[in-house]
């Protein structure tokens, strides 16, 4: 027996443990290991029952995803994932599957592959492949519909969201659940005697073919809403609708080819690219951290009452002040309502909310401000102000407590400079909402210590977000590289797109949302406040005037005013207005701007390299620490395809060399906005 897989007798049970931390992924090797282990038993009289289980937290989180591009790019062989997981089912002595953690992707499929199933109450069970762009490979999509009913099966795989243990007990996916040890309870399950049982053979809660195929166009619709262009899902739902049609063997051959499909398409590629992305972003080389036992918030505005909720959602308690008595009133209501609507659809219990709203206290003067670890600034975007702020903070906060501003555009260190522990302020960017928004971007002042920095990330992770950091400078990662991005998009409206065109060539592409309808959501007026701030701190490449300028002098602020680029109905929905064409139009005749027709791909072009080319001017100023970083930021702050893995790991798809060459094309043509950037770092991605 190996390290990986490890052998011991209890009773007349060989418990055999997978050992392959951090969450026991599944190699070819290790399910080799298995198999053989598996046979060894079946020749030993003595060996009444067998029982699987993870060492650690996981039973098993997947297949070893690291190894997913080596595969695809060709450089290691494949694993026969499906002939491994039928050679344990195989077993001629009982598999009992004692799901200690997560079972999950490989690991559900291995579980389901054994006679028996029995889950410790906290283990999540589900089939999470889509979200790497993958479908399951190992059987799973055979499997789970006979073991759980067709439906259940379509959207545990098109959608990858787990169960709970409870859940899936209810399912029939397991067949116990308890709450202490699970290897004992399965031994004593295997004392009291257990027959072998193959899932394969199961048939009756399979839905008839023609149910099946009904049901997956259902499916089909709902997935094109939650995930636009995503191929996985669409694969996943038609192997689950096969398994109606098809029987067992047929229906593995079926899985196996859309599994290939997928790990060779650029989506899986794109999301593993991010899943690994999200780990590596903000790890420090080990600093000490001081666990946050308490924060505080000044300022209940949007984003101070978001912040407020995080910390609470985070089980952490937080103080929250306001110069005004009426905005800390609205504050908690706000909050309230914000979760209750999360109650009315289930996803809190009451009780949950009266506890969330228990660790929330909102106080006047900062009283009590000197017991918090942490103090997150959150008032008007503005330095005189927040340096105010925090001249009072310091004098306030602890000794040792940290001081972090949520400013978007700010400087740190200006900041920082008012106070006598510059060493203990950074910045702490979330993104509104802030309850909702995954993304926090930790921000670097010149004087912030590792220790400070360190905290700050240990805190954002334990908010659940996922946190980057960043380099001080006006917009740090994310707002920086969206100006020009957007400049680029009022740019091709001034030289003859209509507003609606640039928007559909970048909604088409997979953005969430195009440039322009996102700066009527932001508002025009906050758009025209940062692009002065940026003037004014000389940012290059920033334009003097900008046709938006003329939809804020005109009052045009967006959503907020009923128009903007867009005209908004009472439930804000927008129409195209023919009186922005015209004063466009009119604009750039005054400004003698040439106009001519454009097409999809170049506007597409214009914008994306915008964007790119600026994430290049972050890595050569050390702004950013890594490509993957910017993609995050991209991708769960700008609404950036996640399927497309982010900007800079779109730029490589590509090839580097071929941006290159556009933009020195570009720079060539129309000047220095397009200088192309140093692109100071390795590709990583096959092509
Ligand atoms: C699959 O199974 C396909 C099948 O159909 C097979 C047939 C082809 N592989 O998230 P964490 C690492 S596809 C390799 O911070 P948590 C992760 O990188 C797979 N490594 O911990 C990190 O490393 P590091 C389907 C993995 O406790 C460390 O573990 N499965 C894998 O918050 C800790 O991760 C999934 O999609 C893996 N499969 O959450 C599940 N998983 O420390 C993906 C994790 O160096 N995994 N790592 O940064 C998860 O959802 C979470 O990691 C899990 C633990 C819930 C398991």
């Amino acid at each position: 027996m190996s390290n990986t897989v490890a052998g011991s007798r209890v009773d007349g049970c060989l418990i055999l443990t997978l050992n392959n931390p951090p969450v026991n992924a599944l190699t070819g090797e290790i399910l080799q290991q298995l198999a053989a282990a598996i046979s060894e038993a079946a020749a030993q009289d003595a060996i009444q029952a067998i029982i699987l289980t993870g060492a650690g937290k996981a039973f098993v989180g997947g297949a070893d995803i690291r190894a997913f591009p080596a595969i695809a790019a060709g450089e290691i062989p494949p694993i026969e994932w499906q002939r491994w997981m039928n050679a344990v089912e195989d077993s001629p002595k009982p598999i009992i599957a004692a799901i200690n953690g997560a079972a999950l992707g490989g690991g559900l499929e291995l579980a389901m592959a054994c006679h028996w199933r029995v889950a410790a109450r906290t283990a999540a069970i589900g089939q999470p492949e889509v979200k790497l762009g993958l479908i399951p490979g190992a059987g799973g999509t055979q499997r789970l519909p006979r073991l759980a009913g067709t439906e259940l099966a379509l959207k545990m795989i098109a959608f990858g969201e787990p169960l709970t243990a409870g859940e899936a007990l209810t399912a029939g996916i397991v067949d116990q659940v308890v709450e202490g040890d699970v290897v004992e309870a399965v031994v004593a399950m295997a004392a009291g005697g257990v027959a072998g049982r193959r899932t394969r053979e199961l048939s009756a809660r399979l839905l008839s073919p023609a149910e099946a195929e009904s049901l997956a166009a259902l499916f089909v619709d709902q997935c094109r809403k939650r995930m636009p262009s995503q191929t996985a899902p669409l694969a996943a739902i038609e192997c689950v609708a096969a398994s109606s049609r098809l029987a067992f063997p047929e229906g593995l051959a079926f899985e196996h080819q859309q599994f290939e499909d997928c790990l060779h398409g650029p989506q899986s590629r794109a999301l593993i690219h991010l899943f690994f992305a999200e780990r590596a972003a903000g790890k420090l080389e080990a600093p000490r951290t001081t666990p946050v036992q308490r924060a505080a918030v000044v300022g209940a505005g949007m984003m101070g009452s978001g912040i407020a909720m995080c910390f609470a959602n985070a089980g952490i308690p937080v103080l929250l002040t306001d110069t005004s008595a009426a905005h800390l009133e609205r504050s908690l209501e706000t909050i309230r309502k914000n979760y209750e609507t999360t109650a009315r659809k289930g996803r809190l219990t009451q009780a949950d909310v009266e506890a969330r709203l228990a660790l929330i206290q909102t106080v006047p003067d900062f009283d009590g401000f000197e017991t918090a670890g942490l103090i997150v600034e959150a008032v008007y975007e503005e330095l005189s102000l927040k340096q105010r702020v925090f001249l009072d903070l310091d004098r306030i906060a602890r000794p040792g407590a940290i001081l972090a501003t949520n400013t978007s555009t700010l400087d740190i260190d200006a900041i920082a400079a008012v106070t006598r522990r510059p060493e203990a302020v950074a910045g702490m960017h979330f993104f509104g909402p802030a309850h909702v928004m995954r993304l926090l971007e930790v921000v670097k002042g010149r004087s912030s210590a590792p220790e400070t920095l360190a905290t700050l990330l240990d805190t954002g992770r334990r908010l659940r977000k996922v946190c980057v950091l960043s380099g001080n400078c006006f917009g740090f990662i994310g707002n920086r590289m969206y100006a020009p991005y957007r400049a680029q998009a009022v740019a091709l409206v001034e030289r003859g797109c209509s507003t609606q065109q640039v928007d559909e060539a970048i909604t088409s592409w997979g953005f969430a949302m195009g440039p322009l309808a996102v700066g009527d959501l932001v508002g025009l007026d906050v758009y025209w406040l940062i692009r002065q701030a940026a003037l004014q701190a000389s940012l290059p490449h920033t334009p003097v005037t900008t046709f938006e300028d003329e939809l804020y002098k005109l009052g045009r602020y967006g959503q907020k005013t009923r128009s903007g680029w867009y005209l908004y109905d009472d439930a804000r929905r927008p129409s195209s207005d023919p009186e922005v064409e015209r004063l466009v139009r009119e604009y750039s005749s005054w400004q003698g701007i040439e106009q001519r027709q454009w097409n999809e791909r170049e506007i597409r072009e214009r914008c994306l390299l915008a964007l790119i080319n600026e994430g290049g001017r972050l890595l050569e100023e050390g702004i950013a620490e890594k490509p993957s970083d910017i993609d995050i930021v991209l991708v769960h702050g700008f609404g950036f395809p996640a399927w497309r893995g982010g900007p800079m790991h779109y730029a490589e798809s590509l090839g580097l060399d071929n941006v290159r060459r556009r933009l020195e094309a570009l720079y060539d043509e129309e000047g220095p906005q397009w200088k192309p950037a140093a692109w100071p770092w390795a590709p990583t991605v096959r092509r």
